[in-house]
């Protein structure tokens, strides 16, 4: 275990009693570095290993589908800790019960010694594990299993764009960008057995069939071969193609983190180095992924305006004054009532699977800008949508695209235009030049 990818949360004494890992981001038992780390510890400590989730009563606007996306994922990750002799416990928040308060009565209840939690830049996140560490006096360690560099050691400051952290993330591979090692069965057995969870209980009413994407992280590594075996090769130059089917359709396992990012690079580099797509690939999975992290660690609005380059909020504070010719609110966007049918499609597609093809997530994006009133009101209509919608929402990834496309982040100025300003601009004629728009709104323009 690299050092650099742990950093301690506090100061408390060593306390004998189990190593507790809190986990929350990465939902697997395999390829996981806050797992692996917490299993040397108990290790060193000659103590047991127990393995903790608590079930938010609600998550930034999830829905069901995700919920139960993410609980049926679960329940193969407990098993697959259970396998190697680690305790599972679940226990849930309730209305009202803050995650960090069930968590430190779970410590006490088991005793802990030492807590792990995995990396996660999210407001809500840090949150919890404030106020867990305000309760807590055992040692407390972060471990950051999401990046396949560590976020702290990329770059101490918010990055302007790709261009400038890619070299940073690039000098950080051969350093960090390794195989896992497995995670070892349990050495020191315990009594403190997570007991028998009642999944179905557990599980809420939610048609996750229409998700085209099966949960857990055995599907995802399924999903993982299937596109290096039939897509990579064509991902470079097809994956802007919504009708081309070259997309990685890892995102929400990514999300969940029921697959390792670090996995999918070290696949592609062991496998198909030198296919046309493995660049656009890693450059996708691993330099525009950790500048999002790095945009949610290093700037605090990062879900709002707010958040947005200074040369952004101030042309798209000019351009506000700009006529704008259709305007519609929440409900009208959530129900694809718009007056253009790529929109439309675009939202029909993420409300009927959860997901929708990144090139038309930008025009999505941007295509609000331009149908309200304000830029801070796109923005925050299109996290709602995108947290509401997309499986793989809620999630510094998100952020940083709706920041990207209304926002400006990490993009520079273009030739200035109405209501944009100088944000890069999109539209219907960039779709009809980039790909088959009458198959696609074939495929999902709502039946009129
Ligand atoms: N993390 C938790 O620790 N407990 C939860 O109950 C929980 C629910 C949840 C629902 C939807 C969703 O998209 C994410 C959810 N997460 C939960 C967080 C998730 O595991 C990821 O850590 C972050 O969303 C990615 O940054």
């Amino acid at each position: 275990m690299n050092p650099r990818r742990i950093r301690p949360l506090n100061e408390a004494p060593e306390r004998p009693g189990p190593v507790v890992y809190w986990m929350s981001r990465d939902q697997r038992a395999e390829d996981n570095h806050a797992a692996l780390h917490a299993r040397a510890l108990a290790r060193v400590r000659k103590a047991p290993l127990v393995v903790l989730f608590v079930l938010a009563d609600e998550f930034l606007g999830a829905d069901d589908r995700h919920f139960a996306f993410m609980i049926e994922g679960l329940r193969e990750t407990a098993a697959d800790f259970r396998e190697r002799g680690i305790p599972f416990h679940l226990r849930r928040a309730g209305k009202g019960a803050s995650v960090a308060d069930v968590v430190v009565e779970a410590l006490g209840d088991l005793g802990a010694g030492a807590l792990v939690a995995d990396f996660d830049p999210l407001r809500v996140k840090r949150e919890w594990k404030r106020r867990v560490l305000d309760r807590i006096d055992v040692p407390a360690f972060e471990t950051d299993a999401r990046n396949v560099a560590p976020a702290w050691t990329t770059s101490d400051k918010q990055e302007y764009a790709a261009r400038t952290i890619r070299p940073k993330i690039h000098a950080l591979l051969p350093e960090f960008l390794a195989d896992y090692p497995p995670l070892a069965k349990q050495s020191y057995p315990t009594a403190l057995d997570g007991g028998e969870i009642d999944w179905a209980a557990l599980m809420p009413d939610a048609d996750i069939g229409a998700l085209d994407v099966a949960p857990g992280a055995s599907e995802a590594r399924n999903a993982l071969d299937r596109f290096i075996d039939e897509k990579l090769d064509r991902y470079a130059d097809k994956r802007n193609d919504p009708n081309a089917d070259a997309q990685s359709r890892l995102s929400a396992y990514l999300h969940f983190g029921q697959l390792s990012a670090q996995r999918a690079a070290w696949e592609v580099r062991a496998r198909k180095p030198d296919s046309p797509g493995a660049a656009a690939f890693l450059e996708e999975l691993i330099v525009r992924r950790e500048l999002a992290d790095n945009y949610a660690l290093h700037n605090p609005n990062y879900d709002t305006l707010e958040g947005a380059p200074e040369w952004a909020r101030k042309t798209l504070e000019e351009a506000s004054r700009d006529e704008r010719e259709y305007l519609y609110d929440y409900d009208q966007f959530h129900a694809a009532a718009t007056h253009d049918e790529i929109w439309n499609a675009t939202q029909n597609h993420a409300r009927a699977t959860g997901w929708a093809p990144g090139y038309l997530r930008m025009y999505w994006a941007k295509k609000i800008v331009e149908w309200t009133p304000d830029p801070a009101t796109a923005f925050e209509i299109a996290v709602r949508l995108n947290d509401a919608l997309f499986l793989d929402g809620r999630d510094a990834n998100g952020y940083a695209n709706v920041a990207w496309a209304i926002g400006g982040a990490h993009d520079r100025p273009w030739q200035k235009r109405p209501v944009f300003g100088k944000i890069r601009y999109m539209n219907a004629n960039g779709c009809r030049r980039k790909f088959d728009v009458e198959a696609y709104l074939e495929r999902w323009a709502p039946k009129r």
